[in-house]
């Protein structure tokens, strides 16, 4: 029987509002060559207020007053000795830490385990940071603080002076492994490369650990790496009692595609900026880098426009089923580009042109080409809509729009759109698109749409997005021949709005049924026929939202399915092989119970234990009006 969908009660990520830690270095640990040795220094240091040890247990507190009465709280001399002889007794006698170094998802270039090197975060360890690489430092610490408890603070990192935890941004950071040659499988460069934009390196030895990058972004992803090398329990929210064990060795890492996403449509059903920055959030932890925003289609304008500010007013008031819609002020629409580009996501807003294009008639019918206003829309059909392309004030609109959308945006892209524009004759289409394309590279941005863009005549950069079934699209070929880099997100594959099974609550089966095997199974270098591997920009896993209107459903939709996309994007192929993935995913689970992330608990993936606080999505009517 499904039960009533929950959105959790978390929000995103709570880093921004936190106070940042000083950068004192007397609040800055010893050296590394003096770090005390795993272990013994997590017994040693009283934990911070809040804090639950189980060392405290086993020990006993209060101390005698003047009275001779016991102070509750204030530790004994003999209650102090033994806690640290418990809390050492409790080192020796565990095993090796529980997450294994080959256990990360998106799966590493390279994975060198030593055994002998695990690594105890405790209590008294300080982050050491080059100042460059400060951000980064900040928000591992945000992510380590509330479950251990652990006051983390962040210093300065003099040159060569490492501590238990050191971020070195160094632009000839070293790459290859000890005892490592340089390998090449022809799918993610080479040991001796460099780390190059986004790789990092992390050493993990029994007196600490390091993660080197040669940018920031490197820093972060390597700095999520080791989020998920920490016990599941990393994941809490307030204090709980854990051995912070990382498991030993070193990574080398790097991503095979340079662009890796996944889109929301806030279209259909519009998600508050906050449901948005949790996406972000999920992205992120998956080393994705490009969050693609749907902001218009029939049913709904999510993006103020100033000089035409009937867009949200009138459009942005609809959404599937009859809803109360939504829309982003510049304010907000900000707000998300700058979480974003914290945790190095970069925001690709789409205008979806010059089909899907009802709610912007609705506000201004002298874009339509009858000039009449059509009723607004709150149905799913698709392809009846679209702006008059033989009226000159279209392209004033287009101008104005792409034009303050992309002083908005930091990032490099404006999405065109493109698709399913089946009422526009092709000659007509493809003279709009030419000239949106020039529109869109007036304003510095560099155009990508949908791979129906194809046939019209290729712009410097021109991206465009693969949604076919079916590998074998000569036009799409054809516009590669002419420039065209590609992004690949087909739809039987890639497709989150797809259900799982027959039986998913929510979701579509046009393009068929996605498990976590088919969204795994396949290879961006090799999927469109005449389409070299070094045409591909990379993967994206677009989310429609006809069917999906909570953070909780959204969520379900896309966990287990995103870190599927994730690696297919990030992991060398080599590396690639269901067998260990769906055992290295199944780890995943008991993080996103703890973080009170919904998820699909999919039948093709041994979970360690199925968690019974998941809800699953009901069906709903397309009138519901839900929202978290
Ligand atoms: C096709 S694929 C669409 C969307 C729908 C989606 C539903 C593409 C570029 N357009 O308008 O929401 O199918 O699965």
């Amino acid at each position: 029987m499904p039960t009533t969908p929950t959105a959790p009660e978390t929000g995103p990520e709570p880093t921004d509002t936190r106070p940042t830690s000083t950068s004192t270095h007397d609040q800055a640990p010893p050296s590394a060559d003096a770090a005390p040795s795993a272990g013994a220094a997590a017994a040693d240091v009283a934990a911070p207020a809040g804090a639950v040890r189980s060392a405290d247990a086993a020990a006993g507190e209060g101390v005698p007053g003047a009275a001779g009465e016991v102070l509750p709280g204030v530790p004994t001399a003999a209650a102090e000795l033994a806690r640290v002889a418990a809390g050492r007794a409790a080192e020796a006698l565990a095993g090796p830490a529980p997450v294994r170094l080959d256990d990360v998802v998106p799966a590493p270039e390279q994975v060198f385990p030593d055994p002998a090197g695990d690594f105890t975060l405790s209590a008294d360890a300080a982050l050491r940071v080059s100042p460059a690489g400060r951000d980064v430092a900040e928000q591992l610490a945000d992510w380590l603080r509330p479950a251990t408890g652990f006051p983390l603070p962040v210093a300065d990192a003099p040159a060569g002076q490492d501590g238990p935890l050191t971020l070195t941004l160094s632009p000839s950071a070293p790459d290859a492994a000890p005892g490592t040659r340089a390998t090449d499988d022809g799918s993610g460069g080479s040991v001796g490369d460099g780390l190059g934009d986004e790789g990092y390196r992390l050493d993990v030895a029994a007196t600490g650990v390091r993660i080197t990058a040669a940018t920031s972004a490197g820093l972060f992803h390597g700095a999520q790496t080791l989020r998920q090398l920490l016990p599941a329990a990393i994941e809490n929210r307030t204090p709980v009692a854990a051995r912070w064990a990382v498991p030993g060795g070193t990574i080398v890492d790097r991503p095979r595609f340079p662009y890796r996403g996944a889109m929301l449509d806030v279209a259909r059903h519009f998600f508050a900026v906050e449901d948005v920055l949790r996406m972000v959030d999920h992205l992120a932890r998956y080393k994705l880098n490009h969050l693609h925003l749907h902001l218009t289609d029939d049913q709904g304008w999510r993006i103020a426009v100033d000089s035409w500010p009937r867009l949200t007013e009138v459009g942005g008031a609809t959404a599937v089923g009859g809803g109360p819609g939504g829309w982003y002020s510049g304010d907000d629409y900000r707000r998300i580009v700058t979480y974003a580009a914290r945790r190095h996501v970069t925001v690709v807003p789409e205008i979806d042109l010059p089909g899907h294009t009802n709610a912007a008639l609705v506000a201004y019918p002298e874009l339509a080409p009858g000039k009449v206003a059509p009723p607004p829309y709150t149905g799913t059909e698709v392809g009846f809509s679209y702006v008059d392309p033989e009226d000159e004030r279209t392209y004033a609109f287009v101008a104005d729009v792409v034009g303050e959308v992309a002083a908005l945006t930091p990032g490099p892209w404006l999405h065109l759109g493109g698709d399913e524009a089946f009422k526009v004759p092709a000659e007509s289409y493809r003279a709009f698109v030419e000239r949106a394309q020039r529109l869109v590279q007036a304003t510095g941005k560099t155009v990508v749409g949908w791979h129906q863009l194809a046939p019209a005549g290729h712009v410097d950069g021109r991206v465009l997005q693969w949604w076919g079934t079916n590998g074998d699209d000569p036009e799409t070929a054809d516009a590669v021949r002419r420039g065209a880099r590609l992004i690949l997100s087909p739809a039987n594959h890639a497709y989150l709005d797809m259900k799982y099974a027959p039986d998913t609550p929510i979701g579509h089966d046009w393009a068929g049924l996605i498990d976590v095997r088919r969204a795994y199974e396949w290879d961006p270098g090799t999927h469109v026929r005449g389409v070299p591997a070094e045409a591909v920009l990379g993967v994206e896993a677009p989310l429609w939202t006809e069917s999906v209107s909570t953070r909780a459903e959204v969520e379900y939709m896309l966990f287990p399915r995103l870190p599927a996309v994730a690696e297919l994007g990030w992991s060398p192929r080599a590396t690639h092989d269901w067998s260990r993935f769906r055992v290295r995913l199944a780890g995943h689970g008991p993080r996103w119970t703890t973080a009170g992330i919904t998820f699909h608990t999919a039948p093709d993936i041994p979970w360690p234990s199925t968690p019974s606080s998941i809800p699953t999505p009901r069906p709903h009517p397309e009138d519901s009006p839900s929202r978290s």
